[in-house]
């Protein structure tokens, strides 16, 4: 489990719960329970999406995937275990002082992201979709569950720890994280064909090589960009309300499409 998340890893949810919070005034420390949760759940999707029944990867954050590091028993104990703590954590945090309903409201928001109307769910769409042409409402409803619903659940808990946080607040929030989501997958399709394997950490052209649906294939890479600068901008565009405070949400919003990695 230490393997799987104590080194490498750009911590982009963790810092999305932490910037969130930010924007609603929530102490950091209150916060460190939601993105610790958010993490060890994105670690888990990834130890249990390189496995061989799934995308079958050697290479992770620069180094040997978790099954080939230990076995593959091990390492889907380790994404169970992995995500069943990051409910723990959320549960039983003192820190996280909010009060009995809002944390059940964490939790659950954590979970439906994870399931199978979120991440599970997109994993299984985007399984089932290898070698077959996804039309692109098909490929944003698959990327939404897949890698949004984690990102949207991030923001979504970093709100909820704001007690005060009313509904144009959450609404605005919503409209950002739903934004950059999808303009987080986006980048990564992209990566995945202009990125270079040392940034990466692991080898490009995956996606061509298991013929997966990705925008730069449907949309062609120049239009994938423009997409992803248009989601960007939207999403910015929502946290006019929050002045200052949202300025590290706006300034994940830029590195999440300029990333190299
Ligand atoms: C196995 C239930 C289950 C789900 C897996 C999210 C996912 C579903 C698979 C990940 C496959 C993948 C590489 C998707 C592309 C987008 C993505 C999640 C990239 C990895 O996230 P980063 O870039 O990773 O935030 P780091 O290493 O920085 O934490």
């Amino acid at each position: 489990m230490r393997y799987a998340t104590l080194d490498g890893g750009k911590r982009v949810r963790a810092c999305l719960v932490y910037a969130a919070g930010a924007a609603l005034d929530v102490e950091a420390t209150v916060l460190d329970a939601p993105a610790c949760a958010v993490e060890l759940i994105h670690s888990y999707s990834l130890v249990h999406d390189d496995l061989p029944c799934m995308d079958n990867d050697d290479l992770r954050r620069g180094k040997p995937t978790c099954h080939k590091e230990y076995d593959e028993a091990t390492a889907l104990l380790v994404g169970d275990a992995l995500q069943t703590l990051a409910f723990e954590i959320l549960a039983k945090d003192s820190a996280l002082g909010v009060n009995a309903q809002r944390r059940t409201r964490m939790i659950a928001s954590l979970a439906e992201a994870a399931g199978s109307r979120g991440m599970a769910g997109g994993q299984a769409i985007d399984l089932g979709a290898v070698g077959r042409a996804l039309a692109l409402p098909e490929l944003e409803d698959m990327h939404r569950r897949k890698t949004g619903a984690l990102i949207r659940a991030a923001v979504h808990l970093g709100a909820l720890a704001g007690e005060g946080a009313g509904a144009e607040a959450l609404n605005a929030l919503e409209h950002y994280a739903r934004h950059i989501g999808l303009a987080f997958q986006i980048t990564d399709d992209v990566l995945d064909v202009e990125g270079d394997a040392q940034a990466l950490g692991k080898t490009p052209g995956a996606d061509e090589a298991h013929n997966k649906p990705t925008y730069p294939a449907l949309l062609g890479l120049q239009q994938a960009k423009a997409r992803c600068a248009e989601l960007t901008h939207s999403a910015v565009a929502a946290l006019v309300p929050f002045g200052e405070s949202a300025d590290a949400l706006a300034g994940l919003a830029r590195y999440i499409v300029d990333r190299r990695h």
